[in-house]
């Protein structure tokens, strides 16, 4: 649980203990990156508060723009958003014809909406984020991320996402998109294995997911773990991508992409290319395009022997 912001007459801010922010400069530090610290020029501190999960804060760096900050882990900042957004989308729905039915699990900041909405073929969009302080913050001061709340198709649930997964028609998505914080704090349930048990309930058959699922630099035993459980559970495929985010710890972050069984979902290849499509609207993609969908999934070697193996 969330610790209490604590600020001292030095102007230093403590989250869970930590000084996060001393002498001007916010530093990320945490449990899942011991020893090492990526720190961020604030120009300014633009909002404080703390929500019935975590504390709150957004703050103008002086290089990546608006950041924002939960219980003193950066989720987004305006810079570099785009390659997280456009990955964790785009690769399960580009990897499948015409998706209609998406649910999105977290993902409050509205960034993976927007990225959902560029496709045309999408009929109904589901949000699941348990934190009303995260969609408000957004709306507020990122309107480039809330803008995504604005589509007719979306229909927002604030609320548990094991809650809601309980609560569907079995078969109901095409896809569902688990866009997470890291598994310390509320989205813990969400790395276990019930957890995917009712993502895998809730696809049509050959339906797809893809999870935030950590670095392969500092997070390799998460990683086995989550692939282990997807094994036994999604039998049509079971893939790991990654991608960079220059503000997340390590520089990489890794999804998880999993089909259910049903026609065949080759995530390497996409069926469904955008790339086309959507360079006549008005807010281009930055980040994703098809080579770099498939180029996504080529793993370092030492990666590829642990998910590899993770098989029984
Ligand atoms: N952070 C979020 C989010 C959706 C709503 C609010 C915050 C993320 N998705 C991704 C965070 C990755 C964390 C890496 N340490």
């Amino acid at each position: 649980m969330a610790g209490a912001v604590n600020s001292s007459s030095d102007g230093s801010v403590a989250q869970n203990g930590i000084n996060t922010i001393v002498q001007g400069w916010f530093s990320e530090m945490s449990p899942m990156w011991p020893g090492e610290a990526h720190s961020l020029k604030i120009e300014e501190i633009i909002f404080q508060g703390k929500s019935d999960y975590q504390d709150v804060i957004v703050f103008k760096s002086s290089t990546y723009g608006k950041v924002l900050v939960l219980d003193g882990v950066i989720q987004v900042t305006e810079r570099d958003e785009c390659a997280y957004q456009e990955m964790i989308t785009h690769l399960p729905l580009c990897s499948i014809p015409n998706p209609r039915k998406v649910l999105v699990i977290g993902g409050g900041d509205g960034g993976v909406l927007r990225e959902v909405a560029r496709h045309t073929s999408v009929e109904q969009i589901d949000l699941c984020e348990i934190d009303s302080m995260v969609v408000e913050v957004s709306k507020k001061y990122f309107p480039s991320l809330a803008v995504g709340f604005e589509d007719p198709r979306v229909n927002l649930h604030i609320g548990d996402g094991v809650a809601f997964l309980k609560s569907v028609t079995e078969g109901t998505y095409d896809a569902v998109i688990v866009d997470s914080s890291d598994p310390i704090g509320p989205a813990e349930e969400l790395f276990k294995k019930p957890f995917f048990e009712l993502v895998a309930r809730a696809l049509r058959p050959g339906g797809v997911v893809c999870t935030q699922a950590e670095s392969i630099w500092l997070h390799m035993h998460i990683i086995e773990d989550i692939v282990k459980n997807c094994r036994q559970i999604f039998k049509g495929s079971v893939n790991y991508a990654w991608t960079t985010v220059p503000t997340y710890p390590s520089g990489v972050i890794g999804f998880m992409l999993c089909s259910t069984e049903g026609p065949a979902v080759d995530f390497r290849h996409p069926v469904n290319p955008i790339d086309a499509q959507e360079s006549q609207c008005d807010r281009p993609l930055k980040f994703y395009n098809s080579e770099i969908h498939s180029a996504a999934f080529c793993l370092p070697s030492f990666a590829r022997k642990v998910i590899e193996s993770s098989s029984k």
